[in-house]
């Protein structure tokens, strides 16, 4: 059996129930053969590979919190710390029932790659709680975030491990969460990244992840000969990621049709209105059916279908596998020409599978969503330094940095022998450095 198919089955049967955690690991380990075979002896003999698939630490506690009725909750925090190789361990928080140990790993797992890819010191790892937000008062969010602070801060701090945001977590919860741990360490320090401006936070952060997303599918399509100006796109999500590359994409001349929320989503004809949209859910926390009040012609629908409406470019921003085969074929036969991931691992492995062969550009998650970590890094310079770069000049290193991204991978897609396959060569590309890193380090 080769080195990659023994990890592979190791991590399945030492995962049991982790099917995300799975999903990912088998994905990253199947286009790492040709790099893995040229070096298979050396890299078995350092347990190269399992040293990448085990986390470096795993810590898991119990977060108590009381509501608004005086009833106590407890829910269950997670922190893993993946790979701390090329930086301290980077990675966002997730506050979503659906979390579990195997997502927080999945997301942990992508992001060692994804923050490789930037191109900046920082190491792979994520956070979370099954803790769910909606509905919930600012004071119900204010004390579990700060109760989930008190036992996390034992093990983070500017130069060990630096969480943001992700789904469920935005401003609001990160500044809840800094306050508390300023207040238990008495330290003032980058220790979040997507904190508010008047407090250490980066301009450009808050749009970085939609709009490096953007950035990256200008560059993909140009070096394909083609103008994304003029071309139509449907999204998925309302969410951060999702409000700014629907604004990026509008900027860049694309008419954005959809958007989507976990109950329904918006077919607008004439473009989605992304003022109204930000209205909805940055300012009012509310759903997506209060968008008919804003724009009556657009239509309104139950349940999951973005993927049905024609367009020439797909956006997934919301979540994992949102997008399987049966929508890549809708895609597909609708004559859609790129899928870039704004999520992490949106698209399931057959659809992945299909889209590529069907000839469509396919850029995944960890390179096409890596300007949000990017921007936080840059916010991590900036709290080093004590001072605060200006919007226009983090938005054009965020552009460079997705412009660089784009042309390592698709090196290192060609260098192999995939031209084209950009997520073998954002796996390598991401690979190859933390790689030379851990070798660097010896056996730790
Ligand atoms: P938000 O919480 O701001 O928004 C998430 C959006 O996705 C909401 O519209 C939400 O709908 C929808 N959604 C979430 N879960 C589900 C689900 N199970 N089914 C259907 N819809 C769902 O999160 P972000 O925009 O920050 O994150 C979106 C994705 O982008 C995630 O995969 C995240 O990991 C990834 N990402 C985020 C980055 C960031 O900087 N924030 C950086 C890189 C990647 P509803 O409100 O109804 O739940
Ligand atoms: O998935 C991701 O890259 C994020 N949620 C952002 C992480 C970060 O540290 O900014």
């Amino acid at each position: 059996m080769s080195y990659v198919d023994e990890v592979i089955a190791r991590v399945i049967k030492e995962n049991p129930s982790e099917p995300e955690f799975h999903q990912a690991v088998v994905e990253v380990l199947q286009s790492l053969r040709p790099v893995i075979a040229e070096n298979e002896e050396a890299f078995r003999k350092d347990a190269l590979l399992e040293r990448l698939v085990n986390p470096e630490r795993q810590i898991k506690f119990r977060v108590p919190w009381i509501d608004d009725k005086g009833q106590a909750h407890i829910n269950t925090g997670y922190r893993v710390q993946f790979n701390s190789a090329i930086g301290p361990y980077k990675g966002g928080i997730r506050l979503h029932p659906s979390v579990n140990l195997g997502i927080i790993k999945f997301l942990g797992f992508e992001q060692i790659f994804k923050n490789s890819l930037t191109g900046l010191p920082i190491g792979g790892g994520k956070g979370g709680s099954d803790f769910d937000p909606k509905g919930k008062s600012d004071r119900e969010i204010m004390a579990f975030c700060q109760s989930f602070m008190t036992e996390l801060c034992k093990y983070i701090g500017a130069d060990t491990d630096v969480p943001a945001g992700d789904i469920g977590t935005g401003a609001r919860e990160i500044g809840y969460m800094f306050g508390q741990y300023k207040r238990i360490r008495n330290l003032f320090e980058g220790v979040l990244t997507g904190k508010g401006l008047v407090y250490g936070g980066s301009l450009a952060r808050t749009e970085a992840t939609g709009y490096g997303l953007l950035y990256i599918t200008e560059e993909m399509l140009k070096c394909n000969g083609i103008d994304i100006s003029g071309k139509t796109a449907v999204v998925s999500g309302s969410g951060n990621v999702a409000i700014y590359a629907i604004e990026k994409a509008q900027q860049l001349g694309v008419k954005v049709l959809t958007a989507s929320d976990s109950n329904g989503w918006v077919y607008d004809k004439d473009g989605i209105d992304v003022e109204a949209l930000k209205e909805i859910k940055e300012v009012n926390r509310a759903r997506l059916t209060e968008y008919k009040k804003y724009r009556p012609d657009s239509e309104y629908h139950e349940g999951k279908g973005v993927w049905s409406i024609k367009a020439d470019i797909a956006l997934p921003c919301a979540t994992q596998n949102e997008l399987d085969l049966e929508d890549a074929k809708m895609l597909c036969a609708n004559g859609a020409i790129a899928v870039a991931e704004g999520a992490n691992m949106p698209t399931t492995a057959d659809a992945t599978d299909y889209l590529m062969e069907q000839g469509v550009l396919f850029i995944p998650g960890k390179a096409a969503n890596a300007g949000g970590v990017a921007t936080s890094a840059l916010e991590m310079s900036q709290n080093s330094e004590r001072l605060s770069w200006s919007f226009e000049k983090v938005d054009k290193k965020l552009q460079n940095i997705m412009i660089d991204l784009f042309h390592n991978i698709d090196d290192a897609a060609k260098k192999y022998g995939f031209e084209k396959n950009y997520v073998v060569g954002a796996n390598i590309a991401g690979f190859e450095k933390v790689v030379t890193a851990m070798n660097a380090q010896g056996i730790v």
